[in-house]
């Protein structure tokens, strides 16, 4: 039986996976090459070095870690100014209906996301107490696709894996939800999603009964 419902932050909850390409191609930009769209599909739900480490790779650059630390410290001064003016509008379209039908049917709810900026960005849309547990880039040491950040998030509800729903909008992130032993959602298109167990555009297009009878 489904206990808990798991989220992820950037794409699920609000759309800031587009901040994070801006900053990013910003910092190409200044390395001397560029980023595509699809390149940035690899980066969604992958921690802040590790991105790094594949835009230097992209951009056939190997530098020094104390050069890469300031590339990603610039790179995160550039994403905060973004996310530093967000408010409730920012939170994707089906989103507060959603939340209603878990609280209704009695579901507990965490945060799974990689970004040690999740509570702020929860913070600026007015979401904080939405979350029974939030789990956050600061509380894991791996990031996805390793399942720990869904697994410490079940642990601390006092939930099993299979008791728990995983709703993700990236390759990486459906990985770590499959590979922690849960049933996960995928938000996006069914050919980049295919390790999911079920996927639909966004939470606006799910309804709580619907999920809940796709995951018994
Ligand atoms: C998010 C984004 C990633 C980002 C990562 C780290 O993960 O999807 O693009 O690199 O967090 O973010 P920060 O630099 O803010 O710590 P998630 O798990 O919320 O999708
Ligand atoms: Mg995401």
């Amino acid at each position: 039986q489904i206990k808990a419902f798991l989220f992820d932050l950037d794409g699920v909850i609000v759309d800031t996976a587009i901040y994070h390409y801006q900053a990013w191609k910003r910092l190409a930009t200044e390395l001397g090459f560029d980023i595509s769209e699809e390149f940035n599909e690899g980066l969604k739900g992958v921690s802040r070095m590790d991105s790094l480490d594949l835009i230097l790779a992209h951009g056939g650059l190997t530098l020094p870690d104390e050069e890469k630390a300031k590339l990603a410290d610039q790179k995160n001064e550039w994403y905060l100014e973004l996310v530093s003016r967000m408010t409730p509008e920012a939170i994707l379209p089906g989103v507060a209906m959603f939340f209603s039908q878990v609280r209704q049917a009695g579901l507990k709810t965490a945060l799974g996301s990689v970004s040690k900026n999740a509570p702020l960005i929860l913070e600026r849309i007015g979401m904080t107490d939405a979350f029974d547990t939030i789990i956050d880039g600061t509380k894991i040491s791996k990031g996805k696709p390793d399942p720990e950040v869904f697994t410490k998030g079940a642990d601390e509800l006092g939930v099993r894996p299979d008791e728990c729903v995983v709703f993700e909008d990236a390759v990486a992130g459906v990985e770590a939800g499959k590979r922690g032993g849960m049933f996960v959602v995928g938000l996006g298109s069914p050919d980049v999603l295919r390790q999911a167990d079920l996927v639909a555009p966004s939470l606006a297009e799910l309804t709580v009964d619907e999920v809940l009878s796709k995951s018994k």
